[in-house]
């Protein structure tokens, strides 16, 4: 069910005031994001199917190499879901925000693409996107995938390896170039947004933790409580389609 959205004036004071300003502002974005297309985050139960999986055993090297049809049959699931739901408001006032502010970067932990499809520029994917897929030997070959997929796991067309979906799994080290992207936006952020992250894994949780120490204001966008939530200067408790129209249209309004 669609929530109401929070209007400009339910926003705290002291964000309504720091929006006015035009902030350099860095939005950290999660699976709950995406919560509102119909896509299920890796906290919740996952639905038919996948019921009796739990994503943290599905991403991961060692379930790849067990079981490779059975994770991109996951995969494969998860793209389904994303061709169907597509973005919703939270990835469109995000784009919106990034238009109204002359410095806005977006960082997610999602590997949906539902960011660029809303119209968000240079997003920083922290964990990769499962619309690409890479050489799991090591040749090096890439490339992005025009379809859900279906049958076998593919192969390499220029090793003869197994393709794989080209994210981050569990025990794997982060793409150096979002890293730096993320450095980045951090060192120029007046603002983080935090929204829907539960706020559990690492590197991606440092991030608002670093924003912290360095004292910039961070606001955390998310119906329940998380590690960060005592601790961020402004708490917006619910969901991201309700607050975040509500922060790009105070934005829009400065
Ligand atoms: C690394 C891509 C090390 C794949 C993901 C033991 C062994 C190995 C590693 C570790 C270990 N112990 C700890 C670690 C480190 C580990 C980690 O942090 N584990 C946690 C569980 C403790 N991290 C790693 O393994 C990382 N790599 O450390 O490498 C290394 C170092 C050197 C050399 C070699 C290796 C890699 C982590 C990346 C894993 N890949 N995704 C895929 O998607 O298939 S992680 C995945 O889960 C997400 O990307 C996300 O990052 C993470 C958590 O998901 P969230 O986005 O936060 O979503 P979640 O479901 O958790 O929460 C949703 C939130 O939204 C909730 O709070 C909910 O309330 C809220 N919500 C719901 N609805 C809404 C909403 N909010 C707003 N609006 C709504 N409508
Ligand atoms: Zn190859």
């Amino acid at each position: 069910m669609a929530e109401a959205t929070a209007s400009p004036n339910d926003l705290p004071d002291g964000l309504a005031a720091c929006l006015a300003a035009g902030p350099s502002t860095l939005v950290l974005t999660g699976a709950g994001v995406s919560a509102e297309s119909g896509i299920p985050t890796f906290r919740e139960a996952q639905t038919g199917l996948w019921a009796r999986f739990s994503p943290a055993d599905l991403a991961t090297p060692e379930a790849f190499a067990d079981n490779p049809q059975r994770v991109w049959d996951w995969y494969r699931w998860r793209r389904g879901l994303i061709r169907d739901g597509g973005p919703n408001a939270a990835h469109r006032a995000v784009a919106d925000l990034q238009a109204a502010l002359a410095d806005c970067r977006v960082v997610t932990q999602n590997v949906d693409g539902l960011h660029q499809a809303a119209g968000a520029a240079g997003v920083a994917e922290l964990h990769g996107n499962l619309w690409r897929e890479r050489c799991a030997g090591d040749c090096g070959f890439q490339r992005e995938a025009d379809a859900v997929g279906d049958g076998p796991p593919p192969e390499c067309p220029d090793c003869g390896a197994l393709l794989r979906p080209d994210v981050v799994w569990f025990g794997e080290t982060l793409p150096m170039a979002a890293l730096e992207a993320a450095e980045r936006a951090l060192a120029a952020a007046d603002l983080v947004l935090v929204a829907g992250t539960s706020n559990l894994v690492y590197p991606a949780a440092a991030i608002p933790e670093q924003a912290l120490a360095a004292g910039l204001d961070v606001v955390e966008i998310n119906p329940d409580t998380t590690p960060l939530s005592t601790r961020a200067a402004h708490r917006l408790a619910g969901p991201a389609s309700a607050w975040l129209p509500a922060i790009a249209a105070a934005a829009r309004a400065a």
